[in-house]
C-alpha cells in the first residue's frame, strides 16, 4: 500500500476504499480559524453537541486581527468562549497562523486532521492526512461524526536529486502547478516519495503540502521520517514521532517526476497560481510591494534565509517590503537572535503573526501595483486592490527583489543561504488556552457580541425548482470572486445579511441587487467553479439570497460539498456544450426534481423556458447526501434524524 492509502484505511469508518467510492473516516483532530469558525462553532452549537469527542481540537484565531471595529474582538471573545466550554484549546490572536502552529506544536504523524481551512493539508508536511473542509464537516467531525470522502487517486510525486543553490520549496510546488494546473489534482491526493524527500525539511514539506491546494488536490502527503523525527525532538515532541512510508513497490494512479537539480526558481503571474513562469523569462519588472509571510512560507528557516539577504542591506526606495513571521514561536526566536534586527534595519515593515496581506487584511498595494508574495494565492482581488497584479515566488526570490525593486532571480546572490534546523525551537504555549475541565463545561458562559446573526437555513426541497439565470460565469470562479474576503468584509463573517451585499461583486457589481429583486434564482458557471477557500459562506450567502442551483463544468471539492451541506444543487453539464446554449436572464426548470432525486436518478433535465429545450445535468449523490438535499442541508438533514 502507499502511505494514503495506510493511514486511510487505518480511519475508514465505511465504504470500499477504491479510488471513486464514497468512504468515511474517523477524525483524529480538527482545526478551525476565526474567519470559518465563528460560522463552524454556531453551527456546532445548533447541532446541539456537548464536548467534542476527537482527541484534540484546536481553535485558531489569525484571520481576523486587525480589529478596525467591535466585530474582530467580539467574535475572537465568542471562539475563546465557545471554545473552552466544548473541550477545544484555543490558540489566542499573536499566537500564529494556524497551519504553522499546528505544524509546529500539535501535529502528529499518521493521525488524521480536519479543518476549517483549504489549507489543512500543510499537516501533510509531518505525515498527517490532513484535509480542508467546510466549517459544517468540522463540526460534525468535532461531534465524533465520520468524515465522508470520494476515495482518491493516489498521485506519486517522485522527487530525485538536491535543490540547487537559492532554489526552494516552493518551486517545486510551483513546478507541480505549472505542470498539472489548478484542477489537476481534483479527486486526487498527491504522495512524495524518493531520495529528493530526505533533502527536505519538515518546513519545507509543509510548504508544498500547504500549497497543493491549489491544485484542487485532496491533500498532499510525505513520509514521516528521521527528518520529522528530528524536527519533532527539537519541537520537545519527539513521543509524537511514528515512522511511517509507503510499502516498497507500492503501486499509484499515477508518477510524476520531478528532478530537483534541474528547478530554477519560479514565478506565478496574476491571477492564478498555475500561471507559471521562470523568474528569468518574466524579467526585470518594477516592483512596488513585496510581502513575506503567510501559511506556506513563513517558518522559522525561511524568515532566517530572508534576514541573511537582507542584513546590512537598504530595501529598494520604491518598495513597501513587509513581513509576517508565522508564529510566535518564529517570532520569538528572530527577536532574540538579532535577525528581526537584520530585517528592521534593511527597512522591513513587521507585522505580527497572523494571515494578514495574505487575505487582504491590511497592506493592500497601491493602484496598478506589482506586488511579489510568498502566499499560496494571487487570485483576482483577493489583494483588497483589484487593479493590483500579484506574483507567486518563494523567500529567496522576494527579498531580493525587494532590495534590486525589480524581480530577480535569487541565483544572483553571493551568500550561503543554508540554515540549520535549531536543536530546540523555542517553545512557550501561553497563548493557547486550554478547555474547562471535564464536568466544569457549565461554568463557562458563551459570550455572543451584536455582529453575530443568526445563518440562513435551507428548507425541504420543492416538487420542482425554477428560476432565472441570474449570472453566467466562466471557469475557474474562485470562493474570492464568490464571497470576498477583505479587511471590510472579514470582519462580517457571522454576519451573513451584511455579506449578501458583496456576493459574486468581482464578476458583476449588480449581482446582489439583482438576486434580491428577483428573489433568487439559479447560477451558470464553467469548469472548476469555487475553487479555493473552504469558506462556506460562498455557500451560506447564496443561500441567503434564494440561489437554488448552480449549473457548472465542473465544481471544486469543498465548495460542492459545501453547496450540498446547504442544500443547494450542484449540477454539472452531461454535455459541456450546453454551457454555450444558455445565456443570463434565461428562466430555468428542474421539472418533478424532488420526484427524481428520491428515485435515485442522477441524470436530471434542466430545462430552458426561455429557449424551450432540454439539457441533461449530473448530480450523482449519496444515500446521505440525497438525505441532506431533500431536507434543505445537513443541519435540517440531522434534525431529522433525530
Ligand atoms: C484563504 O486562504 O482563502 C482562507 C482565508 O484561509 C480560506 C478560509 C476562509 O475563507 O476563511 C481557506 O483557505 O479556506
Ligand atoms: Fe491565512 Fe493566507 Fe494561509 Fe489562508 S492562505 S490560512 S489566509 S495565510
Amino acid at each position: 500500500m502507499n502511505l494514503t492509502q495506510k493511514i486511510l484505511n487505518d480511519h475508514l469508518v465505511s465504504g470500499t476504499p477504491k479510488a471513486g467510492e464514497e468512504v468515511s473516516i474517523r477524525i483524529d483532530q480538527t482545526l478551525t480559524q476565526d474567519s470559518t469558525g465563528t460560522m463552524a462553532y454556531l453551527q456546532f452549537e445548533a447541532m446541539g453537541i456537548g464536548r467534542v469527542k476527537t482527541r484534540r481540537s484546536v481553535a485558531y484565531i489569525d484571520h481576523n486581527t486587525l480589529q478596525t471595529g467591535f466585530e474582530n474582538a467580539d467574535d475572537h471573545q465568542y471562539i475563546q468562549s465557545v471554545a473552552k466550554k466544548h473541550g477545544i484549546y484555543c490558540s489566542k490572536p499573536g499566537n500564529g497562523i494556524c497551519h504553522q502552529v499546528h505544524l509546529e506544536r500539535f501535529g502528529v504523524p499518521g493521525m488524521t486532521l480536519l479543518g476549517s481551512d483549504s489549507h489543512t493539508p500543510t499537516g501533510g508536511g509531518i505525515g498527517m492526512l490532513a484535509i480542508g473542509a467546510g466549517g459544517l464537516d468540522v463540526a460534525v467531525a468535532m461531534g465524533g461524526g465520520a468524515y465522508y470522502l470520494t476515495y482518491p487517486k493516489v498521485v506519486e510525486i517522485r522527487l530525485t536529486g538536491k535543490l540547487p543553490y537559492a532554489v526552494a520549496a516552493k518551486d517545486i510546488i510551483l513546478e507541480v502547478l505549472r505542470r498539472l494546473s489548478v484542477k489537476g489534482g481534483v479527486g486526487k491526493v498527491m504522495e512524495y516519495t524518493g531520495e529528493g524527500v530526505r533533502s527536505l525539511t519538515v518546513p519545507e514539506r509543509a510548504t508544498i503540502a500547504n500549497m497543493g491546494a491549489e491544485l484542487g488536490a485532496t491533500t498532499s502527503v510525505f513520509p514521516s521520517d528521521e527528518v520529522t523525527r528530528a524536527f519533532l525532538k527539537a519541537q520537545g515532541r519527539e513521543g509524537d514521532f511514528r515512522e511511517l512510508s509507503a510499502d516498497e513497490g507500492a503501486e499509484y494512479d499515477e508518477t510524476v517526476q520531478i528532478c530537483l537539480d534541474e528547478l530554477e526558481p519560479l514565478v506565478a503571474r496574476p491571477h492564478m497560481p498555475d500561471n507559471v513562469e521562470t523568474v528569468k523569462n518574466v524579467g526585470p519588472i518594477k516592483v512596488d510591494q513585496v510581502f513575506i509571510g503567510s501559511c506556506t512560507n513563513s517558518s522559522y528557516q525561511d524568515m532566517m534565509r530572508v534576514a541573511r539577504i537582507l542584513k546590512g542591506k537598504t530595501v529598494h526606495p520604491d518598495v513597501s517590503l513587509v513581513i509576517g513571521p508565522g508564529s510566535k514561536q518564529v517570532l520569538t526566536m528572530l527577536a532574540k537572535n538579532g535577525a528581526l534586527a537584520d530585517m528592521l534595519g534593511a527597512g522591513a515593515r513587521i507585522l505580527e503573526s497572523a494571515c494578514g496581506p495574505c487575505i487582504g487584511m491590511g497592506q493592500s498595494p497601491k493602484t496598478n501595483a506589482v506586488s511579489v508574495r510568498t502566499n499560496n494565492r494571487n487570485f483576482y482581488a483577493r489583494s483588497g486592490t483589484a487593479s493590483a497584479g500579484i506574483y507567486l515566488t518563494s523567500c529567496e526570490t522576494a527579498a531580493v527583489t525587494a532590495l534590486t525593486g525589480v524581480l530577480t532571480d535569487p541565483r544572483t546572490l553571493d551568500i550561503d543561504l543554508t540554515v540549520d534546523q535549531p536543536a530546540l525551537f523555542e517553545i512557550n504555549d501561553n497563548l493557547v488556552i486550554p478547555p474547562a475541565a471535564e464536568g466544569r463545561e457549565d461554568e463557562v458562559e458563551v459570550v455572543r457580541g451584536p455582529n453575530i446573526k443568526p445563518f440562513p437555513l435551507g428548507h425541504d426541497l420543492e416538487d420542482s425548482v425554477r428560476g432565472r439565470v441570474l449570472l453566467k460565469m466562466e471557469d475557474n470562479i474562485t470562493t474570492d470572486h464568490i464571497m470576498p474576503s477583505n479587511a471590510k468584509l472579514l470582519p462580517f463573517r457571522s454576519n451573513i445579511p451584511h455579506l449578501s451585499d458583496f456576493c459574486l461583486t468581482p464578476v458583476d457589481e449588480t449581482f446582489p441587487a439583482r438576486a434580491k429583486a428577483e428573489k433568487g434564482g439559479i447560477l451558470v458557471a464553467g469548469a472548476n467553479y469555487g475553487q479555493g477557500s473552504s469558506r462556506e459562506h460562498a455557500a451560506l450567502v447564496p443561500l441567503y439570497l434564494g440561489i437554488r442551483a448552480v449549473a457548472a463544468k465542473s465544481f471544486a471539492r469543498i465548495h460542492q460539498a459545501n453547496l450540498i451541506n446547504n442544500g443547494i444543487l450542484p449540477l454539472s453539464f452531461a454535455e459541456e456544450s450546453d454551457y454555450d446554449r444558455i445565456d443570463q436572464g434565461d428562466e430555468l426548470s428542474l421539472p418533478g426534481i424532488r420526484a427524481a432525486i428520491e428515485a435515485g436518478r442522477d441524470e436530471l433535465e434542466l430545462r430552458n423556458e426561455t429557449k424551450q429545450e432540454s439539457y441533461w445535468v449530473k448530480m450523482p449523490l449519496t444515500e446521505r447526501q440525497k438525505g441532506m438535499i431533500l431536507a434543505g442541508g445537513l443541519i435540517n438533514f440531522i434534525r431529522t434524524q433525530g
